[in-house]
């Protein structure tokens, strides 16, 4: 699809808007006016597209898919929409007829950061693809004023610094005050009989308004553009004037102050769920208005509930937006006089939840009285569809208890989100084939017996038209000439490469542009870190959210043991290496930032080590984000990707290194097992305990990270420099962790009992990269089989076996 716009006219309609939005001529426009000046065009053009393609879904009546969550991480739009609508060539035209550069608009875009990090970023990846494929879906959230907190590091510390990305974000969003909706909290419950049924009534709530804030979501060559729908919080009293007369200013103000609160700002936590009431009550806010809006948008056009399954689904992304379920009862039950069953059986004909991590600690479970807080009639929905599911249980499997203790809904005083969200879902995934199997055996044990046809697969994928074409536009100049443009719509296409496996020009090439992408890294490392790095250098890449099961500090120590034989063997085989670390740490997970702190002091040691810096450096790169990621993607060698087998649900970031030519140094975890599915052994490097060996070393008790420490000279020499030899800091907590566990077991993600594999893996790393060929060779592999991590593989799965909705294109 390509739409017929000259640069002259792209440039009149920029004219146009700094006329009548700033009032400025183009030659004393500045570049925040361009910058908003172009947003705004590109985004009337995305509003008509939006506009026909609306007219269509209705007048077929398709099937359209709300993808509920509470974050998503798009990154930058300017140059998204501009690819997918092909308009970069005479965007770049238009701009230069002002003599302004695309580029410099590219540079002020900024991130809209509205998640954390895997979860968040996958919904934006499958929104592109949604769009791309020409389905009708859309997504909803909150529009956070803060998004992810912008990281510094400071003497080593981490920082966290406000995130304020409307300033300039909000030029890419539509606010629709007219399709606002009423949010009810709080008040109490109040029976009554209605032509001989029991009703309730609920009282004395208050109304929090959710406004919704459309932010258009493109595909590519795909004439569909959907929508991503913020809601931001208001209330609709903004002052009281009582209070006021009488001096109370603050009092006056407190009502509006309260709502606004909820969207005020994205929690940091992606791994630890704390009983927040601040954090439920954004979820039933943005998942209410959610529900209102898909309903009333579907009686507006069917007239009637009987046809909602099969026009609507409504996936929810892990537990978060569980309340979406007892919210879509509360609304047919109350507002539309049905019966418990009808209501129930749209309902779990609906709705289908993901989940995203079985870390014990991030399951979310709310103590039922700050449920009953919150909202007494989700509550005592909640309440009900426990007390069938434990009576149809008690019935079924009278003599086990264990089913009950199992699959409760409300146990112990606290209900459980993931168990609702199993209860109510027609299907329930993992995100990779090891996962969705651990889920089975693990967390929904009891439901899987009960309701086995419930569960699935579907492997995570990425938007490979960002991570690759954009983020990597000469790797995607050449594959284009290599194979043509296929692969940017069908990524399977990518396989193709194979046959250019021996040709020596093309394997030059690739290395020439690994070459300069790393070149372009190393500037950047350069101007942030002041930091000289050699683009001849391996660049060893760990990008990711800082965790204790992700094991940065498996890499660090390999570092510290390098780095040791450097200073002790001045002959030790060493091919020069860079070691980039970027992640942020939530803001209260201590072991995190103390990993962090230590990642940094080592990079202080070792880079001004005259007798180590010419051979590692390391680089702790701060502020980890989409945009940053898109520059350290396509200069990574290698992919560190070493979590404890069975803790990575997928990983994501290990796909887009991947499709950049990185070859994955990794567990047997996640989706690192089907990247060796693609690629073989021979094309990665595998090494570790596997999640069986995992778990029997666990149920042993037997494990003694001490053990390892006395019996290796390296780890014991490692352990004993964190105690003060590292530029002069110590990191007692750290070996706290590994040899007495502060508390909880001692080396709980087992660094130690995996070190020697690593290490051993670490050679094989650095024996292929003395074979240039070999390694380019390898790394052709790596891109011409990661096609089956595209989105779009993904979401034609979701599609077909969960959601049932179709393309539109062509229609
Ligand atoms: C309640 C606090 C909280 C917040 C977020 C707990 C858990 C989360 C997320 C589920 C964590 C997350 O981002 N999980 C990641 O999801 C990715 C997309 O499926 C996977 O690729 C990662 O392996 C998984 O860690």
């Amino acid at each position: 699809m390509r739409l017929n716009y000259t640069s002259r006219q792209i440039s009149d309609l920029i004219e146009g808007k700094l006329m009548r939005y700033f009032a400025r001529e183009p030659h004393n426009a500045t570049m925040h006016q361009y910058y908003k000046a172009t947003c705004s065009v590109i985004r009337d053009i995305m509003s008509e597209l939006w506009l026909e393609n609306h007219d269509i879904v209705n007048s077929h009546q398709e099937k359209q898919v709300y993808y509920l969550s509470m974050e998503f991480l798009p990154g930058t739009s300017l140059r998204n929409n501009l690819f997918n609508l092909h308009l970069e060539d005479v965007m770049s035209r238009s701009l230069a007829n002002f003599g302004k550069k695309l580029e410099d608009l590219y540079a002020i875009d900024p991130d809209a950061g509205l998640g954390n990090g895997g979860l968040g970023r996958l919904a934006s990846c499958y929104l592109d693809s949604i769009a791309s494929q020409g389905m009708a879906g859309h997504g909803m959230s909150i529009c956070y004023e803060y998004g992810i907190f912008k990281q510094a590091i400071e003497n080593c510390n981490q920082v966290e610094k406000a995130d304020d990305w409307q300033d300039l974000g909000e030029a890419w969003l539509l606010e629709k005050e007219d399709e606002s909706e009423n949010v009810q909290f709080g008040g109490s419950l109040e029976e009554y009989w209605e032509n001989g049924k029991l009703r309730i009534n609920h009282k004395n709530y208050h109304t929090v308004i959710a406004i919704p804030n459309d932010y258009y979501i493109t595909g590519y060559d795909s004439k569909v553009v959907n929508t991503l729908r913020l809601y931001r919080a208001t209330s609709p009293v903004s002052i009281d004037m009582e209070l006021f007369a009488q001096g109370k200013y603050l009092k006056a103000m407190e009502e509006k102050h309260m709502a606004e609160i909820i969207s005020k700002i994205l929690y940091p936590e992606d791994a630890h769920q704390e009983g927040k009431m601040l954090r439920l009550t954004q979820q039933y806010f943005f998942t209410s208005a959610g529900i209102q809006t898909i309903v009333k948008r579907h009686m507006r056009t069917f007239k009637d509930l009987k046809t909602f399954p099969d026009k609507v689904a409504i996936h929810i992304n892990d537990t978060h937006p569980a309340l979406a379920i007892p919210e879509l009862m509360r609304i047919l039950i109350d507002d539309h006089r049905l019966e418990w069953e009808d209501a129930w059986d749209i309902v779990t004909r609906t709705v289908s939840y993901t989940n995203h991590t079985v870390m014990p600690e991030a399951l979310e479970k709310w103590a039922e009285s700050i449920i009953r807080e919150i909202q007494p009639r989700i509550y005592s929905i909640i309440a009900e569809i426990n007390r069938r599911l434990t009576l149809e249980l008690t019935i079924k499997y009278p003599y086990d208890q264990d089913m009950i203790r199992k699959n409760a809904i409300i146990y112990d005083g606290q209900v459980r989100m993931a168990n609702l969200c199993a209860a109510a879902a027609h299907t329930v995934n993992g995100v990779s084939a090891l996962h969705s199997e651990i889920i089975k055996k693990d967390i929904f044990d009891g439901f899987n017996k009960e309701t086995p046809s419930k569960f699935t697969n579907v492997t995570n994928g990425i938007a490979y038209r960002r991570w690759l074409c954009q983020a990597n536009p000469r790797l995607s100049e050449l594959i284009e000439d290599l194979i043509g443009p296929e692969f940017k719509k069908d990524a399977t296409n990518l396989e193709k490469l194979m046959k250019f496996k021996e040709d020596e020009n093309v394997l030059t090439q690739l290395h020439q542009i690994k070459r300069d992408n790393k070149i372009k890294l190393a500037d950047k490392i350069w101007q942030t870190n002041a930091i000289k790095v050699d683009p001849d250098s391996i660049f060893d890449v760990q990008v990711k959210r800082i965790h204790e099961y992700k094991r940065q500090l498996l890499n660090l120590f390999h570092i510290i043991y390098i780095y040791d034989r450097i200073k002790t063997e001045p002959d030790f085989d060493i091919e020069p290496r860079t070691f980039i670390f970027a992640g942020k740490a939530a803001a209260g997970y201590q072991a995190a930032k103390e990993i962090i702190r230590f990642a940094c002091h080592l990079a202080n040691k070792i880079n001004s080590d005259p007798e180590a810096r010419d051979r590692i450096k390391i680089v702790f790169l701060e502020n980890y984000s989409v945009s940053l990621a898109e520059l350290i993607m396509p200069a990574a060698d290698i992919s560190e990707q070493i979590s404890l087998a069975g803790k990575e649900a997928s990983g994501t970031g290990n796909m887009k290194l991947m499709i950049n030519g990185a070859l994955t140094i990794g567990t047997y975890d996640g989706a690192n097992i089907e990247i060796n599915q693609q690629v073989g052994d021979e094309n990665m490097f595998l090494f570790g305990m596997r999640e069986d060996e995992v778990q029997k070393l666990r149920d042993s008790h037997s494990y003694s990270p001490y053990d390892h420490m006395v019996n290796d000279k390296h780890i014991y020499r490692i352990m004993k420099q964190l105690s003060c030899e590292i530029d002069g800091q110590c990191f007692n907590a750290i070996a706290n962790l590994i040899t007495n566990g502060s508390g909880g077991p001692a080396d709980q993600y087992f660094v130690l009992a995996d070190f020697k594999s690593y290490m051993e893996a670490q050679k094989r790393v650095q024996e292929t990269w003395k074979d240039r060929k070999r390694w380019t060779q390898m790394s052709l592999t790596n891109i011409a089989k990661s096609g089956i991590f595209s989105a779009d593989r993904s979401v034609g799965e979701y599609a077909q076996r969960i959601w049932g909705i179709e393309s539109i294109n062509g229609k």
